[in-house]
């Protein structure tokens, strides 16, 4: 794609959000950004959430330059600089192996990007999961890298390496300190699991107060349920009695007999990823269900347990859990689940006949206060009415509001490249296009 002759090489690339089944909470490596486990997630459908971005090098810029919705941002930031310094290494890697020697100057070349989100950004709906995975895959198609792009997105923010791929995806954990084996692998192509559909439940559009990055780093300095349960290993292998702590979250080193042993990284989460690419591969939705509820809820358990606590879910979020449980327990089965990340939004995962009695329902516990006819966006939903027995069973007093939309979407691929000029951000000058 790069090419010397051409005064501007400009492309333009969509990435989608991803929702982790099994979340990842935690680094080992807060440079390199290295989880302490692996997760699991599956990316939603572009046609309702994306992340557009245009990617420009010319010999003509003197400095890389970055614009966010339309505002530029400082591009000296740590994590930015980390993508930028990979891509170009890997072009240069790319260029110095292959046939194209010597390297062409356009890897001397600054950058222009420009991006936007179609959703909210920093409500809890992973725009930086989509943001860093387009950003890596835009900058791969203007330096001409085709490699793996799992290191440059992972070192934009964690779960965006995640979002390189369609369909459920898999982010291995990794062994290696230089985190060559972190990468993420496709699990099933979107095209698996057709009947699966996800509604996003909008409680707040706000910015969340506790950023993920501090967040789980507190969490792993100070949550026992994620770090810090002291122990040494005896003979055999068996654990040993406990040992005193020597710090927040820290393990004394005693002899190399003593570790800090990760609770749910190691005891919990490597059954929870096998357990859950079956779900997956069979298309068994109890199973899927019961286990994304299941590793939220311990998700959001660590927050609490860690120390100031961080509560990211609000009083409706709690009401939202509550109604799932009641609308499978009135159906006697799994039949909808709820998951939610940093932030008090839900996002429920359901088959396509369960959609309009849940949304039925949804509307029924918060019944829109405005704009009825904007509550539902997204996929079409049938109207449908609830049964007596049902509304009986959801027993809550309604909360007017408490949702303010719901997005109905499904799963979908992975990056495109958009093929049409006039979808770049950025106009023959290299600088924003105005907003249309
Ligand atoms: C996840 N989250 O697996 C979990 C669940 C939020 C809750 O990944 O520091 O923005 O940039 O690596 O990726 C959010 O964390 O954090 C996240 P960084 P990231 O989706």
């Amino acid at each position: 794609m790069a090419s010397e002759e051409k005064p501007l090489v400009v492309v333009t690339c969509t990435a989608p959000v991803n929702i982790a089944v099994i979340k990842y909470w935690g680094k080992r490596d807060e440079d390199l950004v290295l989880p302490i486990n692996s997760s699991l997630s599956v990316t939603l459908h572009q046609d309702q959430l994306k992340t557009t971005t245009t990617a420009a090098i010319s010999k003509d810029f003197t400095e890389d330059r970055i614009w966010l919705n339309g505002r530029e941002e400082d591009v000296g930031q740590p994590r930015l600089q980390a993508c930028l310094r990979e891509i170009r290494r890997l072009a240069r890697k790319r260029r110095s192996t292959g046939d194209e020697d010597p390297p062409p100057l356009s890897l001397s070349y600054k950058v222009h990007v420009a991006s936007v989100n179609n959703f909210p950004t920093a409500a809890g709906l992973a725009s930086s999961a989509a943001g860093y995975a387009c950003l890596a895959y835009a900058l791969a198609r203007v330096y001409g890298v085709d490699s793996d792009l799992s290191e440059v997105a992972r070192r934009g923010s964690g779960s965006a390496c995640r979002s390189l791929y369609g369909g459920f995806v898999e982010w291995q954990m990794g062994e290696r300190a230089d985190g060559k084996d972190s990468v993420a692998r496709q699990v099933a192509p979107e095209s698996h699991w057709p009947a699966l559909r996800v509604l996003i439940l909008v409680v707040s559009a706000e910015r969340k107060l506790m950023g993920s990055t501090a967040g789980m780093q507190t969490s792993v300095e100070t949550s026992p349920l994620l770090r810090v349960r002291l122990g040494w290993v005896g003979a055999g292998g068996r654990p040993g009695r406990v040992l005193r702590p020597s710090g927040p979250g820290r393990c004394a080193p005693l002899s190399g007999i003593s570790r800090a042993s990760q609770f749910r990284a190691e005891a919990v989460v490597p059954g929870r990823m096998v357990e859950m690419a079956h779900c997956v591969r069979e298309r068994d939705f109890q199973g899927f269900g019961r286990l994304t509820m299941k590793d939220s809820n311990q998700f959001h358990a660590t927050c609490l347990d860690t120390f100031p606590p961080i509560s990211y879910l609000s009083d409706i979020s709690r009401r939202i859990i509550r109604l799932v449980h009641c609308f499978n327990a009135h159906h006697g089965q799994t039949k909808v689940a709820y998951t939610f990340d940093a932030g008090p939004n839900a996002v429920v995962f359901t088959l396509d006949d369960t959609v309009p009695e849940f949304v039925a329902a949804v509307r029924h516990c918060f019944p829109p206060e405005s704009n009825g006819d904007k509550f539902l966006k997204g996929l079409p939903v049938r109207p449908a009415s609830l049964s007596d027995e049902l509304r009986a069973a959801l027993d809550v007093d309604p909360t007017p509001g408490g949702v303010k939309y719901i997005i109905a979407t499904q799963v979908g691929p992975g990056p495109q490249t958009l093929d049409d000029p006039h979808a770049h951000l950025l106009g023959p000058d290299g600088l924003p296009k105005p907003a249309a």
